[in-house]
């Protein structure tokens, strides 16, 4: 299924593009097999951002740019390693910083589908990054895997406790404690992908996936993804989850009378709705 991509703003890192609803992020590093820097995270979060706030766009695909010119694919490979100093990844300023931590939580609370569209490498906070997406399409091509305890790092957060979730205690500690590489097909099995495709076909599935849930109720899906994330995330699980209620009540005819009863001055009538059974 093919799409007319427009450009939104133009990045060094990441390619921004929107269409029928749809926006496409492409983190657009293949020559560091699309590692992240401090730089490349902020133009993400902007992104993110954007497409949250745009109330025509519905679904997100996260993907990586490729293949790079020696054929290589990936999704991303984690931090940029050339740039980790003392306390994170430096910055342009010099400023150590582990900002994927934000780009982490705002994929899982912004209230629109994230899916990640993964050919090639999904690498240590690469593989993390499509974790915390609702869903992931994985290519044929894909290889999935932590790296943390065999260069020095690891993510205790989202990337152990939610991937503990998803593929269950004994895998997670097997994928973080061992650092193998899984194909697609064994990412498949263990719960961690949605669907294998050929890689050629990556995007137009992600496209196709895209377009299927365009055709649901916004507010549905919203509750719905608050509601997976509560189950998790404890209070601030349950804030997003309440915010929707929140949200809804205030559609409501009931809702309304008690601010127009404040603005007129008068005491609100409450009692023309009903207690529900
Ligand atoms: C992806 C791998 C397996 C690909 O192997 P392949 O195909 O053999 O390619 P290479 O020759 O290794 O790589 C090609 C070029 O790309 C560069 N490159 C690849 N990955 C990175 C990277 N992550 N950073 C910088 N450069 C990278 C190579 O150097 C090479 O360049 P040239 O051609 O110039 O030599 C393989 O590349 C691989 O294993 N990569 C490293 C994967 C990795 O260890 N990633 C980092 C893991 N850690 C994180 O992601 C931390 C995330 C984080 O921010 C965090 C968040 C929360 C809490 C904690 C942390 C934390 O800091 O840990």
């Amino acid at each position: 299924m093919q799409v007319a991509w427009q450009d939104v703003k133009p990045y060094e890192d990441i390619v921004y593009q929107k269409a029928d609803g749809i926006a496409k992020i492409t983190i657009n590093r293949p020559h560091k097999r699309n590692a992240f820097r401090p730089k490349t995270i902020v133009e993400l979060y902007e992104a993110f951002s954007n497409a949250r706030e745009d109330s025509r766009i519905g679904v997100v695909l996260l993907t990586g740019a490729g293949p790079h010119t020696d054929g290589k694919y990936a999704f991303c490979s984690g931090g940029d390693q050339s740039v980790r100093g003392h306390g994170g990844y430096v910055d342009e300023g010099g400023v150590p910083r582990l900002n994927v931590l934000d780009l982490q939580r705002l994929i899982r609370s912004m209230p629109k589908v994230v899916i990640a569209l993964v050919a090639g490498y999904a690498i240590g906070g690469g593989h993390v990054l499509h974790v915390v997406c609702d869903l992931t399409i994985a290519a044929d091509n894909a290889v999935f895997g932590q790296t943390g305890p065999k260069v020095g790092s690891f993510d205790g957060g989202f990337g152990a406790s939610y991937l503990s979730r998803m593929v269950g205690q004994k895998k997670a500690r097997e994928i973080w404690y061992l650092c193998r590489q899984y194909s697609a097909q064994e990412a498949l099995d263990m719960g961690m992908v949605n669907c294998v495709v050929p890689v050629v076909q990556l995007e137009a599935e992600g496209v196709q996936w895209a377009q299927e849930i365009l055709q649901k109720s916004p507010i549905a899906i919203r509750c719905l993804k608050a509601a997976f994330n509560a189950d998790c995330d404890g209070q601030a699980g349950l804030q997003e989850l309440a915010g929707n209620a929140t949200l809804l009540y205030y559609m409501t005819e009931e809702g309304s009378e008690g601010r127009q009863a404040f603005l007129e001055k008068r005491e609100p009538d409450f009692r023309q709705y009903p207690w529900l059974p």
